[in-house]
């Protein structure tokens, strides 16, 4: 799949984007939170799951993607919205609370929900894999060549709705993609203590559908497997499964002291990391200089920070809209 230059910086551009709002988030949080962790104080209350070192995968799936394809997220998803064209204002209001925010602060960072976009995620492990089957269902019954795509961690495959999932959407061929994105950990827990088998991948032939294992920290290797599957999803074919090998940077949330992992582990991935890497290539190919990579930085800073600065100065919500938009 040949992709025109400026589309290559587009997806360079886009990872940068998650990368700073994420290493911005990761900042604030600590706003208030200090010397005693009081997870209810400060500018971003509650808690908080950074995407961090996995962007080549939104990225790289989305891309394909039409605002009116459905995308349902997970309880790490602040990248899959971005990805999907969210707006970084309203998401990063969104953290702060307040009414400016996509659900207008009732939500918080787990609870994103945009409706021009076709995009929701939320807290509950494999919750969103069923969400996007029935979106899958819905395509077809209508007769729309829409898709519908499920990201989900590793741990969240060891949940009954993945299985129930991916078994309804195979033997009623519905058009829709599951990304399983392994970070290698469920909280603290390595994938070899809660999963039989080696491969998420190989699952998919226990339910009739073609699986695959791919670099999920390299953004062509995933925007080449997605391009397939979606395409294929798009031609009434049915549903793929993906999954993506990454690693997340920060901990499972913020304060997370991570002892879990082994040390120098995470320095073999940062080898990786999806976005110098995909630099270094786009400089070799003579599509982007030093200066355009440093530009490209100092544009997507500037953003979130008027999407900081956005989210300070706007309001709460009224107490008296606490039962708006809630089921009571
Ligand atoms: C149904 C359910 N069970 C347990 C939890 C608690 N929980 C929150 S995140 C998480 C681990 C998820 O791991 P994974 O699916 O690999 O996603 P990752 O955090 O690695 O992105 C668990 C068990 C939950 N939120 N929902
Ligand atoms: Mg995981």
């Amino acid at each position: 799949m040949a992709l025109a230059k400026e589309e290559l910086i587009k997806l360079y551009r886009s990872m940068v984007r998650i990368r700073t709002f994420e290493e911005t988030v990761a900042e604030l949080y600590w706003e208030g939170k200090t010397p005693v962790f009081n997870i209810a104080a400060g500018p971003i209350p509650g808690e908080m799951h950074l995407y961090s070192g996995e962007e080549a995968i939104a990225i790289g799936v989305c891309a394909h993607l039409r605002p009116d394809d459905f995308v349902a997220g997970t309880h790490r998803s602040h990248g899959h919205l971005i990805a999907k064209g969210g707006d970084l204002k309203r998401l990063m209001a969104e953290l702060f609370g307040k009414k400016t925010g996509l659900c207008q602060g009732k939500g918080g960072h787990m609870h994103l929900f945009d409706a021009a976009l076709h995009f929701g995620c939320g807290g509950i492990i494999g919750g969103g894999i069923p969400h996007a089957v029935g979106a899958a269902l819905a395509f077809k019954m209508q007769g729309r060549d829409n898709v519908a795509v499920a990201f989900f961690g590793e741990g969240a495959a060891n949940i009954g709705a993945f299985h129930e999932s991916l078994n309804l959407a195979a033997i009623w061929k519905l058009p829709v993609v599951f990304i399983c994105e392994d970070n290698l950990y469920a909280i603290s827990v390595p994938k070899a203590k809660s999963t039989a088998v080696r491969s998420n991948a190989e699952r998919a032939a226990g339910y009739g559908m073609p699986g695959v294992q791919i670099d999920g920290m390299d953004v062509m290797a995933v925007y080449e497997a997605a391009g397939e599957a979606i395409a294929r999803a798009r031609r009434g074919e049915g549903p793929s499964l993906i999954e993506c090998l990454c690693y997340r940077y920060r901990g499972h949330f913020e304060g997370d002291p991570q002892v879990y992992k082994p040390s120098g582990e995470e320095d073999e991935w940062r080898k990786k990391d999806p976005i110098p890497r995909f630099a270094d290539r786009l400089i070799r190919e003579g599509i982007l200089t030093q200066a355009d990579v440093e530009r490209i930085q100092q544009e997507e800073t500037s953003l979130v920070q008027q999407a900081v600065e956005f989210a300070r100065q706007s309001p709460y919500p009224e107490p008296t809209e606490a039962l708006q938009h809630a089921f009571v």
